[in-house]
């Protein structure tokens, strides 16, 4: 297993804003990269590809306030971190406002991923991470690649920020691997619906979508992930999305994982991208599925059984004390098929 981190992520330090005013730990902290850092093999730098294939899957006008976004804040005189509090959902027109707290509503979609001092230069070395880890899939060096990813990626669409996530490092790695004429599957088995990989991939036949996660009647991020969502146009029958019910163990998401390898196999992808969460931990803080540490070497020997190249983005695990066991569990199971 060939595995990448760029040590850059770890500036980022989100904070969470209470609607009181006051400042509560955020779940995305940076020891979460320090604990899969010490559970596994020493990982490689990321190279360093540019901002083109950013720019391949998120718009220019949303990467510009992601650089400036955290600047502009400053400027405008608050204090802490920059955190949207007001949305254009109603009635909006397309307009291209320049106050901060106006780009803050227009480029997000929750209020528990703010902007701070370091935020841009972790994401754009995380984005770097699964890039440098897909690079290695392609040139053939190991037929399984790990980017350890943090902050996560698979909520963030095209041109918005939420659930922790600000660059789809998924999504890019899925387009440059398109564009390197691969015909890839993106399969998401964070506790949370992949809601950015699949708005940005929505439209599209080219790219398989397969989501694995809490039914989002009950969990975040809720107006995502549906079973009845199935993609549009040419991307109709191109996302496949199962939700499954709080309190799911490995026995009742196994069946859902066939599910998906099924439509996989059947799509005939050649290289697959695995956006994995260790969320679905049975100790997560925040989620709640019980799956068990030795659960994911099975889940991820299951995968390899696809026979495909495989790269794997590292999104969600909020059990910090567990997440280096539960990822070291996961890659396990492709090292054991290799
Ligand atoms: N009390 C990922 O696992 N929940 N993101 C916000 C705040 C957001 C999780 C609730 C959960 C997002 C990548
Ligand atoms: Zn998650």
């Amino acid at each position: 297993m060939y595995g990448v981190f760029d040590p850059v992520q770890r500036d980022h330090v989100p904070a969470q804003e209470l609607h009181n005013g006051g400042w509560m730990p955020h779940s995305d902290v940076p020891a979460r990269a320090d604990m899969i850092v010490a559970a596994l093999p020493p990982l490689a730098p990321a190279q360093d590809f540019g901002l083109e294939p950013i720019l391949a899957v998120h718009d220019p006008d949303y990467i510009e306030f992601l650089r400036t976004g955290y600047q502009r804040w400053q400027a405008s005189g608050r204090p802490g971190q920059a955190i949207g509090y007001t949305w254009p959902v109603v009635a909006r027109q397309p307009r291209k406002l320049d106050r901060i707290d106006a780009l803050l509503g227009r480029f997000s979609f929750d209020a528990a991923t703010p902007l701070g001092p370091g935020t841009w230069e972790a994401v754009y070395g995380g984005a770097q991470t699964a890039l440098t880890a897909l690079q290695a899939v392609l040139d053939g060096r190991d037929p399984y690649a790990f980017a350890l990813c943090r902050p996560p990626g698979h909520h963030a669409g095209a041109d918005y920020l939420g659930g922790y996530c600000y660059l789809n490092n998924a999504a890019i790695a899925a387009e440059a691997a398109t564009r390197a004429g691969r015909r890839v599957a993106v399969l998401d088995v964070d506790y949370h619906h992949g809601n950015g990989t699949q708005d940005i991939f929505w439209r599209r036949g080219d790219v398989f979508f397969a989501s694995i996660h809490a039914d989002p009647a009950t969990d975040y991020p809720f107006f995502w992930g549906h079973a009845d969502e199935v993609g549009e146009d040419a991307g109709a029958g191109a996302t496949l999305n199962l939700p499954l019910p709080q309190g799911t163990d490995l026995a009742a998401y196994m069946p859902a994982l066939e599910t998906a390898l099924a439509r996989i196999g059947a799509f005939g992808a050649d290289l697959l991208i695995v956006s994995f969460g260790a969320d679905t931990f049975e100790g997560d803080p925040i989620s709640h599925f019980a799956i068990r540490t030795e659960d994911y070497r099975a889940i991820a020997s299951r995968i390899a059984e696809l026979g495909l190249p495989v790269l794997i983005v590292m999104e969600g695990g909020y059990a910090v004390d567990a997440l280096g066991d539960n990822v070291a569990s996961f890659l396990s199971g492709f090292d054991a098929a290799a």
